[in-house]
Parts: C-alpha cells; sequence; structure tokens
C-alpha cells in the first residue's frame, strides 16, 4: 500500500520540490496551501510524470483554526490515513529591528509559523496515534538555532518551532510517532520576495554571488530522513549552503 505525505504550503519553494520528490519516491500527495491555482498546475504537472500518483489538493490558511479543523473532517475517509505530515508553511514579513518592527508582519509569523503549524499538528497527531504510526517533519531555520540582527519575531518564531520539534517527539514517543527538525540556512524561494513584501530587487540581492540550497536539496534530505528503517530517527537536521557559516556570515568570493 502506497504511503500518505500531507504537504503544507506546498504552493511554491520547499513545499512544491517535496511534493516533487516525494511522488518520485511512490508517495500519494495531499497538498495545500492558500493559493488554489498553483496547486492545481502543481499536481498537473505531477499526474503528467506519474500516473500511478494520487493527489489531492486544498485550499488552507492554517491561521484559521476553525478552517484547519473543517478541512480536515471534510476528508475523504481514504486521505485521513496520513503517514507523514511536513509542516512547511511559514514565512518572514520585515527584518526591522525590534523597536520599529511592524506589529502586522509580526501577527502573520506568529499566527503562521507557530499557531498554524500548532493547529495542523493538533489535527493530523491524533490521526496519527490512533493507527500507531507516523512521522511528523517540522521546517524550523537557521533561525532557530541563532539570532541575527533585525531577524527578532522571525528568528523568535523559529526557536518555537524547534521547542516544538523536542516537545512533539517527547509526547508523541509512546505512540510510535516518529518526529524530525529540518533547519535550512538560504534555500532560494519565493521566501526573501515575501519577507520583503514584493521587492523582488532586494529578494535576489540576498542570493547574488554565491550558491544557495535549492527546494529540491531539501526535499531529497526530507526524502533520505523518510527513508531509514523503523527503528531509526533522525531528531534534528542543520543544513546550509557551503557558502554559508551562520545566519549573518557567508562567502560571497570578494
Ligand atoms: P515560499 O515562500 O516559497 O513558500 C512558503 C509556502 O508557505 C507557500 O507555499 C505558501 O503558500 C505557504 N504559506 C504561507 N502562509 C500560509 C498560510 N497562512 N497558510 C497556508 N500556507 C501558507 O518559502 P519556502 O519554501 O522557503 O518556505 C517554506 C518553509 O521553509 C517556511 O516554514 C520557511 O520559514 C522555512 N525556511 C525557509 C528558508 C529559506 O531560506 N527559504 C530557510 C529556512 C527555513 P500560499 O502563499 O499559497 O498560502
Ligand atoms: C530562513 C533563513 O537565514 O533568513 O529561515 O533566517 S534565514
Amino acid at each position: 500500500m502506497k504511503k500518505i505525505v500531507l504537504i503544507t504550503g506546498a504552493s511554491s519553494g520547499i513545499g512544491a520540490a517535496c511534493a516533487q520528490v516525494l511522488a518520485d519516491e511512490g508517495y500519494d500527495l495531499l497538498l495545500c496551501a492558500r493559493r488554489l491555482e498553483r496547486l492545481e498546475d502543481l499536481k498537473k504537472s505531477i499526474t503528467e510524470k506519474h500516473k500511478d500518483i494520487n493527489i489531492y489538493i486544498f485550499k488552507l490558511d492554517v491561521r484559521n483554526a476553525k478552517e484547519v479543523k473543517q478541512a480536515f473532517e471534510n476528508l475523504p475517509n481514504e486521505w485521513q490515513q496520513i503517514d507523514v505530515l511536513i509542516n512547511n508553511a511559514g514565512l518572514s514579513q520585515g527584518l526591522d529591528p525590534i523597536q520599529s518592527g511592524d506589529i502586522g508582519d509580526w501577527d502573520r509569523m506568529i499566527d503562521t509559523n507557530i499557531k498554524g503549524l500548532l493547529y495542523v499538528t493538533r489535527t493530523v497527531a491524533p490521526l496519527m496515534v490512533a493507527r500507531g504510526q507516523g512521522h511528523i517533519v517540522n521546517l524550523g531555520s537557521i533561525a532557530g538555532k541563532e539570532v541575527y540582527p533585525n531577524g527578532n519575531v522571525y528568528c523568535a518564531t523559529k526557536h518555537a518551532v524547534d521547542a516544538l520539534n523536542k516537545a512533539m517527539r517527547i509526547d508523541l514517543l509512546s505512540k510510535g510517532i516518529k518526529v524530525t527538525a529540518i533547519n535550512p540556512g538560504m534555500v532560494e524561494t519565493e521566501f526573501s520576495e515575501v519577507r520583503f513584501h514584493g521587492d523582488t530587487e532586494r529578494a535576489a540581492a540576498v542570493y547574488q554571488d554565491l550558491q544557495p540550497l535549492s527546494g529540491k536539496d531539501i526535499a531529497d534530505t526530507i526524502a533520505f530522513v523518510l527513508s531509514r528503517p523503523p527503528h531509526v530517527n533522525i531528531n534534528d537536521l542543520l543544513i546550509m549552503p557551503t557558502a554559508q557559516a551562520t545566519g549573518t556570515i557567508v562567502n560571497r568570493g570578494k
């Protein structure tokens, strides 16, 4: 029987790459995000390559607890047998000092990266507990391991993901459920464009003169983590571009 992976934030970047790579690995895909048209395109392109992979897409804003609960209650029964949850939906907004940060930006990061991840986990973990199996993969960040100038609230949300990852592993230990954190450094996706509110020039400068990670680099790593035998769990991985030593120290060859 094929395994089902649920990927939040599958409409772009790391989430979309996970969908492609895990389809190659034979997983059926349960994909959600706010931009349904993006998911439709992704489904079409994966289906063209893999006729045998089942894909179910649905629109979801992880910040809305009621919407999250209803979306999973409304899933056809066979799609509720979720083997892997990739808590990937997340974002950064703004890069400002604490004394002048935008409160709307702060709310969006906290509501998505912490509360959204909790709402989805609270809904999906019981389904895994009932089956006595499952694997939850949480997208943390280098920003959850250290703090960098003006990263304040984004770093705080990813430190929260780091704490929740450890907490989930403890609470789910006796239930046969694996919990893994994947903590990337710079990955070239829509992340910086979203952080800088659509300023594509400023976003491009982040990745100038160095080779960042790609979404596929992270997806390949997750596929490796998921392919370990039942008695092996990778708790926590920090994965950086070779050109990046810390959140802020990078080698642009200059
Ligand atoms: P992208 O901006 O390319 O993708 C983010 C995804 O999250 C999109 O599919 C977006 O879909 C989804 N999303 C955002 N808000 C919501 C919401 N409220 N409800 C549902 N889905 C949402 O960025 P990445 O792929 O880079 O980011 C994926 C994860 O990786 C994030 O958690 C990020 O913090 C983390 N990360 C990224 C790094 C990087 O350098 N890129 C490094 C370390 C960690 P939609 O807008 O359609 O809802
Ligand atoms: C995204 C990477 O370095 O901008 O989490 O925090 S960073």
